[in-house]
């Protein structure tokens, strides 16, 4: 899988990109992450990327040459899935969209920034506008992190033990079971006793009761889904 950054911040980026479980991906060559900055592409001589709006609002809107500029130029290598957009008003973010989007092979991200982007942008090139939540972020690069973090580690062969994400929170809708190590007896704070006792459908068994009632109790709108 191979995704594309867009952004005006790309040093926001790259220390994400080149640690964490990214980095990891691109070593085992399973995925490629590509940042570009999107001053390098405008044809402004003072590497301008946003202007005034029209009608007089506030703030700055960012430009549509740039933009079209960059998406074109990747769009001439390669077919992209999806060329999502990263704005409060877009679609909530979820696992069944970090699960749909892991299945791509080339998707863009590009992160908003400033009042917006010029609305015709998002008309024509862009085919999927994504929110992380219900909050404002200055800008759509923490948004951009956090959707590549979640679509990556659902990659075949990105996580050791491909196991630990069929059983994460909210894959099938329910919180995660607590998890213990060792030492069993930890200053008088004690695992259950089941864990310790070998007997694999028992511990299955309350695996599921502790990630309904743990579900339940935090979490009651997931039951309804
Ligand atoms: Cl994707 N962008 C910005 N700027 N703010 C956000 C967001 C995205 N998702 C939640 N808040």
């Amino acid at each position: 899988m191979r995704i594309d950054i867009i952004t005006v911040l790309p040093e926001m980026l790259d220390g994400f990109v080149n640690t964490s479980i990214l980095a990891r991906a691109q070593k085992k060559g399973l995925v490629e992450i590509h940042v570009h900055n999107l001053r390098d592409y405008t044809t402004d001589k003072h590497k301008r990327v946003d202007d005034y709006p029209f009608g007089g609002f506030a703030g700055m809107v960012m430009q549509c040459q740039p933009i079209d500029a960059c998406i074109s130029a990747l769009k001439a290598e390669r077919d992209y899935d999806e060329i999502i957009f990263t704005t409060p008003d877009g679609e909530q973010f979820d696992q069944p969209m970090a699960n749909q989007l892991s299945m791509d092979k080339n998707i863009i991200i590009l992160c908003g920034h400033y009042k917006g982007i010029d609305y015709r942008i998002r008309e024509h090139l862009i085919t999927k506008e994504v929110s992380i939540g219900d909050f404002v972020l200055t800008g759509g690069e923490l948004a951009a992190a956090v959707m590549a973090d979640a679509i990556v580690r659902l990659v075949p062969g990105v996580l050791s033990d491909e196991q630990s994400a069929l059983s994460d929170s909210f894959q099938d809708n329910l919180l995660a079971a607590p998890v213990y190590t060792r030492p069993s007896d930890y200053k008088g704070w004690k695992v259950p006793e089941v864990l310790l006792s070998g007997h694999d459908a028992k511990i299955k068994e309350w695996e599921l009761t502790q990630s309904l009632e743990r579900t339940k109790r935090l979490r009651p709108d997931l039951l309804e889904k």
